[in-house]
């Protein structure tokens, strides 16, 4: 397969709620899409997960733009036949940028596959027609607030909750709603790097809670003190920002520093390295789940794919298209029975709307052959 042209748009997405986590709280998404025309005319989608500012990892959406821009882009140019197999050999010279590269090899897989009329799912290897769903809950400006929104979601039909916690919300919040929830609800929290190993005996009190797991309390380059943490409590310890491939997942995993695995594709690279993290997790029996990262339908199709696969055995953060926007680049993600359908069609299986990728532009695209 040749890449002919390679486009890429940047618009803003109005949030329908704004969404706040250890780190900052968002209002609205800077999407950036990368486009894909192959020689015989077949068009790919990829979504960059990257946020605006550097604050949940060391990329954001314009450094990523550039890197795409001036590096990775000309190579995939460049190549006289590519695919996202070998897309690593001709971008593995650009160091690290791994949700640069994943917006692009998604855009390449998409392509991909609709010239070959497969679907993410069956490439990837999805065991499932449909995935269960989770929701994460920002941080509230009080605990009924928090309350009423959990209420709202579990009305929804979402199998598992996910709350944002940070020093000065966290056990009162927690406490809060599983009260509301009931113990045979599936909760859990999510510290984004808030915390350090000072904190042990304050997240000890998380255990009376019961919870499905905490993700990544401590900065992204702590696996030895994630080590000391989950020896030291009962809740369970994932790892999401510290996993960043499937060696790293593998040497988590053997330092006993994470029990649970959070994939995302943008945080890690992309879909292949993905499903190696996937299959290094399946082989040592630690579970797996989607991450979500606010993706609109352009990443969560390809998300909700992923999430088919046997290792992906709790619910993840593939939540519906309306917990985050009122109207969707795609046509909308809906949950029935708290699960979304996996799609079928060839390559994400969604349609981008055109005409919404160009009313919600925030600077005309960038045009690259
Ligand atoms: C997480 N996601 O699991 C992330 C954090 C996150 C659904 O909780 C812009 C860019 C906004 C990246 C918001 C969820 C973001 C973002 C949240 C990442 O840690
Ligand atoms: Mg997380």
């Amino acid at each position: 397969m040749k890449i002919a042209r390679i486009s890429l748009h940047r618009l803003a997405m109005p949030l329908v709620r704004p969404f706040e986590t250890s780190f900052g709280t968002q209002t609205e998404r800077d999407v950036l899409l990368v486009h894909v025309v192959t020689s015989d005319g077949v068009e790919g989608w990829g979504e960059c997960v990257a946020g605006t500012d550097p604050v949940y990892s060391s990329e954001y959406v314009s450094g990523c733009e550039h890197v795409i821009e001036n590096y990775l882009a000309p190579a995939v140019l460049a190549a006289p036949d590519i695919t996202a197999e070998t897309l690593d050999a001709h971008v593995r010279f650009v160091v690290g940028h791994r949700m640069a590269k994943a917006a692009v090899e998604a855009a390449v897989l998409d392509a991909q596959l609709r010239a070959s009329g497969i679907s993410f799912g069956r490439y990837l290897g999805a065991v499932r027609d449909e995935v269960d769903c989770g929701v994460s809950v920002g941080i509230a400006p009080s605990i009924d607030e928090l309350l009423d929104e959990v209420s709202g979601y579990v009305s929804e039909g979402y199998r598992r909750i996910k709350l944002k916690i940070k020093p000065g919300w966290d056990l009162e919040p927690v406490g809060a709603v599983c009260a509301l929830l009931g113990d045979d609800a599936l909760l859990q929290v999510d510290a984004n790097t808030a915390y350090t190993l000072a904190d042990i005996d304050h997240l000890r009190e998380l255990d009376a809670f019961g919870l499905l797991l905490i993700e990544q309390p401590f900065a992204e380059e702590d696996i030895a003190g994630h080590a000391v943490l989950a020896a030291a409590i009962d809740t369970p310890v994932c790892l999401d920002e510290s996993i960043t491939s499937a060696a790293v997942a593998s040497d988590a995993i053997d330092r006993d520093a994470t029990s649970i695995v959070n994939v995302k594709p943008g945080r890690v690279g992309g879909y292949l390295e993905s499903v190696r993290i996937h299959d290094v997790c399946l082989a040592r029996d630690v579970p797996v789940w989607c991450g979500g990262m606010l993706e609109t339908g352009v990443g969560r199709a390809a998300n909700v794919a992923l999430a088919a696969l046997p290792g992906f055995t709790l619910p993840g953060d593939t939540s519906a298209s309306r917990r985050y926007y009122a109207e969707d680049l795609t046509e909308p993600f809906e949950l029935v029975d708290g699960r979304l359908r996996v799609p079928t069609g060839p390559g994400t299986g969604v349609t981008v709307r055109r005409e919404l990728v160009a009313e919600w532009a925030t600077r005309p695209p960038l045009l690259l052959h």
